[in-house]
């Protein structure tokens, strides 16, 4: 039994979540003050998790380093891709060929390189919106444009309006698509039958889809990821992205997959690619893929558990919040226009007002004003406070 209640002292580790968060959510730099001081917030912006990577992991680390020499290094040893190639074959029913497999220091470093390698300047990136917003960032950093089809939301669920993602992805000049599966913010795992409806639209307009699922691990118990690939075995322009960052917290480690089916782009990604991989990371990784499953199994009860009292808390403190449980990630997506106006500046207000540091609104591109997420990948005394203060802030903001 691993001890997901421990809370760890991040402070001092250069975390982008304790120090990070004016620059990236209020865009201002250290002058910006708060009634809070920075250790009293609770932190729950961020996709990274307050619990520790798994022990099996840091003594892969830790042999690694005990074999003292950190030169140059690139993932050349089958080992690594067999523990990959297994984990999703275990989990998914999905398997990829050796000579598929690049290294990235992330899937966002990746985004900007395929962007620019698959599309002419000319030619546009379309996504699905509520989005996270470096696919926004990733078509802005190659001067390409970019096109978004906008989710519905019935009642909390998600669904996608294929007769629009339909109608843009027929534009010619629209020629790559980035799915994000599962889908943040939204939290949803894409069906089988929702993943065949694009691939038929995907297949008729031959375009490129990278295939970004790097929270495909951290399901609900009552979830199933289908792979893209899976969906589409002999589609060449394919690019399925999976990462252990999110699954084992180990995003600072810089390490992600990349499958690259079509042997062009393939060569053009070894060419201009800077091939280096961390050796500590790959050692972090690959112990992950073979040893961490029984730490993961136990981390998804621990979440869904964590996502069952947010709906509890909130049906009882503020019972206009629409929420539902995310079929994926540790990230709950909770619609708060009944309490605000939707230009409201949500982490403002809560940073402010609550002492709760968290993503909201016109952070996630567009579809998403009046929305706030919440990263739930923490202790549960943690949450039990987060919930505490971001309801009573509401709930005396509408009593003023
Ligand atoms: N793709 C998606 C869909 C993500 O949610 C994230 C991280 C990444 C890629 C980042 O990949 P990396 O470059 O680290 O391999 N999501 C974050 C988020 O929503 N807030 O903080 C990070």
């Amino acid at each position: 039994m691993y001890n997901f209640n421990e809370i760890i002292d991040r402070r001092h580790t250069n975390a982008m979540n304790t120090d990070g968060f004016r620059d990236y959510i209020f865009h201002a730099d250290e002058t910006m003050t708060f009634p809070y001081k920075d250790e009293e917030f609770i932190r729950m912006w961020v996709a990274d998790m307050e619990f520790a990577t798994p022990d099996v992991v840091i003594d892969g680390m830790r042999e690694r380093l005990d074999k003292r020499i950190f030169g140059y290094t690139r993932v050349f040893e089958k080992s690594y891709y067999d523990a990959l190639a297994d984990w999703c074959m275990r989990r998914y029913g999905w398997t990829f060929d050796r000579k598929e497999l690049v290294m990235s220091n992330g899937i966002i470093p990746a985004l900007y390189e395929l962007v620019e390698y698959i599309c002419q300047p000319d030619e546009k990136v379309l996504f699905m919106t509520p989005s996270y917003a470096y696919f926004k960032y990733a078509a802005d950093f190659n001067k390409r444009e970019y096109v978004c089809s906008d989710l519905k939301n019935d009642e909390g669920r998600y669904s996608i309006d294929f007769e629009d993602f339909a109608k843009k992805a027929a534009d010619g000049k629209t020629t790559l698509f980035i799915l994000c599966n599962p889908h943040n913010p939204s939290g949803r795992v894409w069906t089988e039958e929702e993943l065949r409806k694009m691939a038929d639209i995907i297949e008729k307009n031959q375009m490129w889809v990278i295939s970004d699922e790097i929270h495909c691990d951290l399901l609900r118990r009552n979830q199933e990821h289908i792979p893209m690939g899976k969906v589409m075995p002999d589609y060449g322009r394919l690019i399925t992205c999976m990462a252990p960052s999110k699954t084992f917290n180990l995003a600072g480690m810089m390490i992600s997959n990349v499958m690259i089916r079509d042997g062009d782009l393939r060569n053009t990604w070894l060419g201009r690619h800077y091939n280096f991989d961390n050796p500590l990371s790959v050692a972090a990784a690959q112990a992950a893929y073979e040893k961490g499953e029984p730490w993961l199994e136990e981390l998804r009860a621990y979440l869904d558990d964590n996502f069952r009292l947010v709906g509890e808390y909130l049906a009882e403190h503020l019972p206009r919040a629409k929420y539902r449980v995310s079929e994926a990630t540790y990230l709950a997506w909770v619609d708060l226009n009944d309490y605000f106006a939707p230009d409201e500046d949500l982490p403002m207000f809560f940073a402010y007002k609550a002492g709760v540091l968290l993503e909201g609104g016109n952070m996630f591109v567009q579809n998403s004003d009046g929305f706030i997420r919440l990263n739930l990948a923490c202790p549960k005394a943690t949450l039990a406070e987060g919930l505490r203060r971001i309801c009573e802030a509401v709930n005396t903001k509408h009593t003023l």
